[in-house]
């Protein structure tokens, strides 16, 4: 083993092509966050859409993307093409699959000791990430190898984002009610009902949307909605009647409130989730965070063409269930796929209200086991490690 070559601190190079919406560069803005805090280690992080990270990130807003800036320890780059020639870092990752600049590959190919070359994948709880995680594929021209890193739920998957000290905020902010209340004061949410469900909603459209809003206004508990602007505002508006909706307003329909919030960044969306009793989240990595927020969540999946998500769901449910009272675990079943198109969300609603309880404790339980396993930053940089001891 080449021990100085492995000694330092690698430099890290992450690689983001936002295909839509803010996962891709969500992750890889929170993974580069992480690298950098965890061992102040050096991260240069390349994003392809400045707008979208400007969303996540607001400080990115007022800075020239050609010049690019330093935030939280990240260098952040706009990646435009042509790609400048520059020495690469020693752990290159694309994420999802993104094509790597050919000048870029080309540096790689050109060094004496190799970058580790990482291909981040999406996260599935499928069984079969297990046997393709650290796959390795060699290029076909070039001396490269690249290796496939897949977040999961199991021990032998690459893990989950869980950043250095999450959940000791939480907790803080958990144990702090007069923080709570002035957090959601800040944000027009004041004399909540105590009986009362406060609940977040991020999702992508959804059909379904007006009946179960109807349930909520009609049921027997108070429902406060905090609705983050995006892509399920258009059905909100046109399930309670109204053209629009914006960042701000305020409706109330019988028992239910009704609050559109600005979007925020990344430390604030885990707040909101914090402050919540049950989180409808989408996607990839907020789906994550309501699972280190500790409270009932709904998961509203990103749909695919060939209809591959509804494996990648029951996966999750048939995991995330294991252990779980039959009458809850049915009801939470039921309820998620009916949100994911299988079924009525407002026939499914009273029973998985009914459920919530157990799915608190739930939901306790469960973060506490993904707790006590290493995280992805861990699992990544022990990889690298070892890929880097094996090379050198
Ligand atoms: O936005 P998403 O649907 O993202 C994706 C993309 O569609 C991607 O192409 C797909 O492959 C992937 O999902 C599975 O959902 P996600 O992953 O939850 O990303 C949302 C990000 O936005 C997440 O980092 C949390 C953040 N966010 C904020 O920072 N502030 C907010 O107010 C909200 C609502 C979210």
């Amino acid at each position: 083993m080449n021990v100085d070559a492995i000694a330092c601190r690698p430099r890290w190079e992450i690689f983001c092509q936002v295909v839509d919406n803010f996962g891709d560069i969500g992750v890889c803005w929170r993974l580069a966050r992480d690298l950098a805090l965890r061992d102040g280690a050096a991260v240069r992080l390349w994003v392809d859409d400045w707008g979208a990270l400007g969303r996540l990130c607001p400080a990115a807003r007022d800075v020239d993307p050609a010049r690019g800036v330093e935030l939280a320890g990240v260098q952040l780059r706009h990646w435009r093409t042509p790609f400048p020639a520059l020495t690469p870092g020693e752990v290159v990752i694309e994420a999802f699959a993104c094509e790597l600049p050919a000048i870029h590959l080309q540096a790689m190919a050109e060094l004496t000791v190799k970058p580790v070359w990482i291909n981040l994948e999406y996260l599935s709880a499928e069984d079969w990430v297990a046997g393709c995680h650290g796959l390795a594929s060699p290029h076909p021209r070039l001396a490269l190898v690249k290796h496939f890193f897949f977040p999961g739920f199991a021990d032998d998957t690459g893990g989950l984002l869980r950043e250095a000290g999450l959940l000791a905020r939480r907790d803080a902010f958990r144990r702090d009610g007069a923080r709570r209340a002035a957090w959601l004061a800040a944000r027009g949410v004041v004399d909540l009902p105590p009986d009362g469900l406060l609940l977040s909603l991020f999702a992508y459209e959804q059909p379904a949307l007006a009946p179960l809003l109807q349930a909520w206004a009609a049921g027997p508990r108070p429902v406060t909605a905090l609705v983050p602007e995006g892509r399920v505002l258009g059905d909100v508006a046109r399930a309670l009647g109204r053209s629009q909706l914006a960042a701000g307003e305020r409706v109330e329909l019988g028992r239910l409130v009704l609050v559109v919030l600005p979007f925020s960044d990344q430390d604030g969306y885990d707040e909101l989730l914090w402050a919540c009793n049950l989180n409808f989240v989408r996607g990839e990595d907020s789906f994550v965070r309501a699972q280190w927020a500790a409270q009932p969540f709904v998961w509203h999946i990103y749909p695919q063409a060939d209809a591959a998500h509804c494996d990648k769901l029951e996966a999750f449910l048939a995991r995330h269930c294991a252990g779980l009272a039959p009458a809850a675990a049915e009801a939470l079943a039921r309820f998620w796929r009916a949100w994911n198109g299988d079924g009525d969300p407002a026939a499914a609603w009273p029973a998985f209200a009914a459920a919530l309880p157990a799915l608190e404790a739930h939901a306790a339980d469960w973060c506490a086991r993904l707790a006590a396993t290493s995280d992805l930053v861990e699992r990544l940089t022990k990889f690298c490690f070892h890929s880097r001891a094996a090379a050198g």
